[in-house]
């Protein structure tokens, strides 16, 4: 069976999501990613992956896959029937590669990631004036579409609609791009992302209680 290393809201909820809407079983291990230790057997996650971040997803053979991208692919390719991904040989597959690539590079490190992680102290300047200039990518493109790639929810969207939940704990107001916020009502009323966040939500809570 697969195996997702994953941690509450973090990134590796787009893993998440894509397995659910693929109906993929999987098994879940728990990261607890301030101690790096897993939460099942409180080992520690660095052995599991040198990067230490989540996602990691434990194949079928056993081998293990990082990095979002790839991981969302892997999954959308094992179930090509639930259309999470255009299949490689459609011009449609480079489209949701550059969406894959926009969200991980310029959304999630560009600024997320920062203004996580750094104090308050002039240093969120930077990513703080790239937010506007890049979440206006995303939303003068879903001005008049309902999905990031082609006419169906794919894991681009899982992705994106990740990352657009964490405006609000990052201090950010999305409703400043009314197309982004649309989307992510309409994003969070899909039954597997909503069952998606609940998990993780009520794992959150459990793990800062
Ligand atoms: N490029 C990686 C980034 C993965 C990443 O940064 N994951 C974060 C959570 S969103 C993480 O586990 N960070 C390690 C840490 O916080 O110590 C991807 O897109 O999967």
């Amino acid at each position: 069976m697969l195996q997702l290393y994953f941690a509450p809201m973090a990134c590796s909820l787009a893993s998440r999501i894509a397995l659910m809407e693929a109906g993929l079983e999987a098994r879940y291990h728990l990261v607890q990613l301030r101690t790096k230790k897993i939460v099942d057997d409180d080992g520690d996650f660095h052995g599991i992956s040198p990067k230490a971040a989540v996602p990691v997803l434990v194949l079928e053979n056993g081998e293990r896959l990082t990095e979002s991208a790839a991981v969302l692919q892997y999954i959308a390719d094992l179930k090509p029937e639930a259309g999470l991904a255009p299949r490689p040989s459609e011009p449609d597959r480079y489209r949701l590669q550059e969406w894959l690539s926009f969200t991980g590079a310029e959304i999630h490190k560009a600024f997320l990631f920062p203004t996580f992680w750094y104090q308050d102290d002039g240093s969120l300047a930077k990513p703080r004036a790239r937010i506007v200039q890049t979440l206006q990518v995303p939303s003068a493109h879903l001005a008049d579409r309902e999905f990031l790639v082609g006419n169906r929810f794919t894991i681009a969207d899982a992705h994106l609609a990740w990352a657009l939940l964490l405006l609000r704990p990052a201090g950010i107001d999305i409703a400043q791009w009314p197309p982004l916020s649309a989307y992510l009502a309409r994003m969070q009323a899909r039954p597997a992302v909503k069952e998606a966040i609940a998990i993780e939500m009520a794992l959150r809570k459990t793990m800062t209680a």
